[in-house]
């Protein structure tokens, strides 16, 4: 089956190829869609009805996302080794410095930090991949393991450099062509291989979050990663929470993103610098295959290089499909003043929404406050009414 592109008529002519493989034109094939687009319509330009379809819809975007925006994830890697490196109390728990190894050769390995709570029994916990910008504030980790949740923190440059460096699995798996992003949302997968050995660690109640670059990451390895029940992106901004199309005010946009960070993304991505429009999908699109699993995407108002309120945007698209799943109460946004970080306030929204969607505690409505009622609606379609 070709995907065409969204687009009922051109789709409609594609229903002869039903049953061949996929293969993805190149952007300039593609239909102009000027909306976000419908992330209900079919390849073959029908759109699903019922639930049930939805697992097939998601492969089929999923498998558009990878191959336009972030590349192919690397091959998963089974034999993942642990070295406890130093184990010390710290204040209500204990830290452990862990080296896990892994992929081919035990070619890939990086430093961990896990803080966990004292007490027997299975704690929730939250991943990020943000070490390599340094240790998280103790006034953090405190909060974290204070209300109960293991908190992991690896270094993603290990994983990958950031750049265009062949380092970590670009090393190890020499024919892998993905980008930064899917190469560090991997380094997610790997740890959770990792924590789910632990007889401590709740393996149902997984977090994943991440600052910026690390949200962009953490966005995907949610979408790609059943294991995360909650996805957290923090001022992720373009190629994480935001939005191709519509960008507000001085914000980072495609053609910025792919000249300063090519190596982020999937090597066919430059195709829709100046064809957007082009694009099959927009950022609530990747929000939606998170669905019905939890997701919290928290925004600084301040920080307008990453498009705030484009993260709005495609979040009320993204909801539709949480909506049409019944899980419309498993997407939030928070919203606060000030710039780009990932900050303390940061955080404790994502451990109120965490114990709000894990645990049942606290109110709804303290994630679904916008912060800009008079913004656009990127989309004109509604979810299908069962
Ligand atoms: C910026 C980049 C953003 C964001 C940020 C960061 O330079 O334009 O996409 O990722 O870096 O990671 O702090």
């Amino acid at each position: 089956m070709l995907w065409s592109g969204i687009g009922t008529a051109c789709a409609l002519g594609l229903m002869a190829t039903l049953g061949q493989d996929v293969t993805y034109p190149p952007a300039e094939a593609l239909p102009v869609i000027s909306e976000l687009p419908d992330p209900f319509l079919r390849p073959d330009g029908f759109r699903i009805q019922s639930k049930r379809d939805w697992e097939r819809q998601r492969k089929a975007l999923l498998s558009l996302i990878l191959r336009y925006e972030y590349g192919e994830m690397p091959p998963v890697s089974r034999n993942i080794r642990a070295q406890i490196l130093s184990s010390h109390p710290i204040e209500g728990g204990v830290e452990r410095e862990i080296l896990l190894t892994m992929g081919p050769k035990g070619g890939v390995s990086i430093h961990l930090f896990l803080s966990e709570p004292e007490g027997e029994g299975r704690h929730p916990a939250l991943i990020t991949g943000d070490l390599n910008w340094g240790r998280i504030k103790p006034e953090i980790v405190r909060e974290v393991v204070g209300r109960g949740y293991t908190l992991a923190v690896f270094n993603r440059e290990e994983i990958a450099s950031d750049s265009n460096a062949q380092t970590g699995v670009y090393k190890a798996y020499p024919n892998y062509t993905g980008g930064r992003l899917a190469a560090w949302a991997w380094g997610y997968h790997r740890v959770i291989d990792y924590l789910l050995t632990l007889p401590n660690v709740d393996g149902k109640h997984i977090a994943a979050t991440g600052h910026s670059r690390g949200g962009k990451a953490a966005l995907l390895a949610g979408a790609t990663d059943t294991r995360i029940a909650l996805t957290a992106p923090n001022n992720s901004g373009c190629g994480g929470a935001g939005c191709y199309r519509i960008l507000i005010g001085k914000c980072e946009d495609i053609t910025a993103i792919t000249k300063n960070f090519p190596f982020w993304f999937a090597p066919r991505f430059h195709e829709f610098v100046g064809k957007v429009d082009r694009l099959p999908f927009d950022q609530h699109t990747v929000k939606a295959l998170i669905a019905p699993r939890a997701l919290l995407t928290t925004e600084a108002l301040g920080d307008h290089w990453a498009n705030p309120e484009g993260s709005q945007i495609t979040h009320s698209a993204a909801k539709e499909v949480f909506d049409f799943l019944g899980a419309g109460e498993r997407i939030g946004i928070r919203f606060r003043e000030g710039g780009h970080e990932h900050n303390l306030q940061d955080w404790t929204a994502l451990l109120d929404f965490a114990d709000l969607q894990f645990f049942g505690k606290g109110s709804s409505s303290a994630f679904s406050a916008f912060a800009f009622p008079n913004a656009e609606r990127g989309h004109a379609w509604q979810r299908p009414k069962r």
